[in-house]
């Protein structure tokens, strides 16, 4: 749907009230992966995939909801939103109104048609692009000015950051709100979340692509897994009498490992070293050292497989299709247990690259991938 068709699908609902169009990017990482809830580095940006929603304030507190793709139109009370309810995609939807009022803003009812185009179940973030295209929504209608500045868009992660916590139930860390409502076209976003900083990256990726390969293997949050991870970490940190693990560096590792149980162990080693990995990244880039990038990504890869245990046999197998068929590196992006993986490609192997991943999978008899070359895109905007 474009611009003109959502706005016509809400005033169909309606019977002719639109104020406005605003989207939201899904985001693929291209390193650090489990450190947004310990703290630490990420480096992600946004991607040309975006979710759409058309809105219109109304004069009470319900929330009325429609979904290309969900058919039924779905009406929410405010007042009757909190932790847990609604369930389903409503909670994102409802639940960041709800979060933008729990921090004091007068935000109240509103009409809403949505359409995602970021693919759902991907591991490319489309609850975050959904939340932050509401978000910035209600910011616009109802006053908030929160778009204008880098510190207001921070302010409106944070909101969409609770609904999903508190209302959606999925323990995520916050990296893929902050890259939806800050990123800039053309950058990497470097997050640090202890300082609590956001810093563009130019993407100097020159005669290369990103390639964004979606596996089909099915991924989710809300199951128990993610926060099982997220524990194991919290246990990890308090066995190394740290607050979190982004306190530590590489060289203590072998002094504090051997005071852990295996699982903490294997835990924490990822964390720290993935935090140097974007160090290393980011170092690499400004060089213009595409090799090590390449080479950092597999690390990386290699470290959420090994230590991290959140890869699905699909994610390990496009990794090294990938590389032997050109990509200077490759690895899982997201949440993991199924999504995507992500890939620098020269630009001339892009096709050959996609091709020996589809192969690989043919060969296994796994669903066929689906791959996307994207390019570093902008943040949460009004469309219209
Ligand atoms: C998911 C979560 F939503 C993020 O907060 C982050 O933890 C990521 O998994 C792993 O890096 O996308």
């Amino acid at each position: 749907m474009d611009v003109d068709e959502i706005r016509e699908t809400l005033r169909a609902r309606t019977g002719g009230t639109c104020e406005g169009v605003w989207s939201a990017p899904g985001r693929v990482n291209l390193i650090g992966e489990h450190t947004d809830y310990n703290q630490g580095l990420s480096l992600p940006m946004a991607l040309p995939h975006r979710t759409r929603a058309a809105a219109a304030r109304r004069d009470d507190d319900l929330v009325v909801m429609s979904s290309r793709g969900f058919g039924r139109v779905l009406t929410v009370d405010l007042g009757k939103v909190g932790p847990g309810r609604p369930k389903g995609w409503a909670a994102y939807v409802a639940g960041v109104l709800w979060a933008l009022r729990e921090e004091g803003h007068p935000v109240g009812g509103m009409e809403l048609a949505v359409e995602s185009r970021v693919p759902v179940g991907a591991g490319l973030s489309s609850s975050a692009a959904l939340e932050c295209a509401v978000a910035a929504a209600a910011s616009d209608l109802f006053g908030l000015g929160l778009l204008e500045t880098d510190e207001g868009r921070a302010a409106l992660a944070a909101a969409c950051v609770r609904a999903e916590n508190e209302v959606a139930g999925a323990a995520t860390g916050g990296m893929d709100q902050a890259v939806s409502l800050r990123a800039r076209a053309d950058h990497l976003l470097l997050l640090d979340f202890a300082r609590g900083t956001a810093e563009q990256v130019p993407a100097h990726l020159d005669g290369h692509v990103v390639l964004v390969t979606d596996t089909r293997a099915p991924h989710a949050l809300v199951d128990g897994q993610y926060a099982a991870r997220r524990r194991d970490c919290e246990r990890a940190a308090e066995a190394a009498g740290v607050g979190n693990l982004a306190e530590l560096e590489v060289d203590d590792l072998p002094r504090l490992l051997p005071r852990l149980d295996e699982v903490a162990a294997a835990r924490a080693r990822h964390v720290v070293t993935e935090n140097a990995r974007v160090h290393g990244v980011v170092d690499a880039l400004a060089r213009g050292d595409l090799t090590t990038v390449g080479r950092l990504l597999v690390e990386g890869h290699e470290s959420l497989r090994d230590d991290f245990e959140v890869t699905v046999p699909q994610l390990d197998v496009a990794v090294e299709a990938a590389v032997e068929a050109g990509a200077l590196g490759a690895r899982m992006t997201g949440g993991g247990f199924g999504g995507s993986t992500v890939a620098l490609v020269p630009d001339h192997l892009a096709a050959s690259v996609e091709r020996r991943v589809r192969q690989a999978f043919a060969a296994k008899g796994w669903e066929s991938p689906v791959s996307y070359a994207v390019r570093p895109s902008g943040p949460a905007a009004r469309e219209a």
